[in-house]
């Protein structure tokens, strides 16, 4: 499969993590780094060449390696994550991604997390929230417009990012949380919604005809399967201490071949 996986190890300070809606617990590192090991080897299980960067110790977030960047086809888009702590995190990124594509920087006073963008073919859906501002919008609407992109915005209420809240399953199909989005900007997909109780299995990864989808949530993987996809479960009950969930440990870059 002509895809590459970048992924970053867990930072030894990562219980300074950020956090918006949860409160602090204590963090099992071993067990982090043991979830985040067997995350890795799904996607290299699904076919990935999955890339896995040196950990960060002063950016306890930087496991997130999916807010930092936006990666289109064509180009990286480096942007300004919306928490303060967390904008160093994408200089070590970027290095990495030149290997694979043309970068482009987002300038102040932009910011943009990488968990407010959902692709869905050509089209990006990109939330307002706390992390990402109008300026954000922009200047990534301006970059991905350049390549034929459609660019739609999408208020999002009560999750930290739009990708918390959705996700895009391939084909016309989203997995939705429709009390935390505005649904209407999302004319022409299939909306399913994620059962009752599972609001929090909304963030799953779809990685071709398969999709991880994180553990403990059987009535959601069991309707992902009556779609017609394979479903990997992922234990990332670490993770989610950190407010991190299953798109957001990896940035995957496919090959144009395979479009
Ligand atoms: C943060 O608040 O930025 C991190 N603790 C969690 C980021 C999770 N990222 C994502 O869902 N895209």
């Amino acid at each position: 499969m002509p895809l590459t996986a970048i992924t970053r190890e867990v930072s030894p300070s990562m219980d300074r993590c950020e956090l918006t809606h949860l409160q602090r617990q204590s963090i099992d590192l071993a067990r982090a780094r043991e979830q985040h090991a067997a995350y890795c080897a799904c996607l290299r299980a699904l076919g990935a060449n999955v890339i896995t960067l040196p950990a960060e110790p002063d950016f306890p977030d930087a496991v997130f390696v999916e807010d930092p960047a936006v990666v289109l086809d064509e180009i990286a888009v480096i942007v300004r994550p919306g928490a303060v702590s967390r904008q160093g995190e994408a200089a070590s990124l970027a290095r990495e991604l030149q290997r694979h594509r043309p970068l482009a920087w987002m300038k102040e006073p932009a910011t943009l997390d990488g968990g407010d963008v959902i692709r869905a073919d050509r089209t990006l859906f990109v939330a307002h929230s706390t992390r990402t501002n109008g300026d954000g919008l922009r200047q990534l609407e301006a970059q991905a417009t350049h390549f034929g992109y459609r660019v739609q915005a999408v208020p999002v209420r009560g999750c930290l990012h739009l990708k918390s809240a959705a996700s895009y399953l391939g084909g016309d199909l989203l997995l939705i949380h429709r009390p935390s989005i505005d649904t209407a900007p999302f004319g022409g997909l299939r909306l399913i919604d994620v059962p009752a109780g599972e609001e929090q299995a909304a963030n799953v990864l779809a990685v071709g005809e398969t999709v991880m989808v994180a553990a403990g949530f059987p009535r959601t993987a069991e309707l992902i399967e009556q779609l017609g996809r394979r479903v990997s479960v992922i234990d990332n009950s670490e993770l989610r201490k950190a407010e991190g969930a299953l798109t957001c440990c990896s940035l995957l870059l496919w090959d144009k071949m395979n479009l």
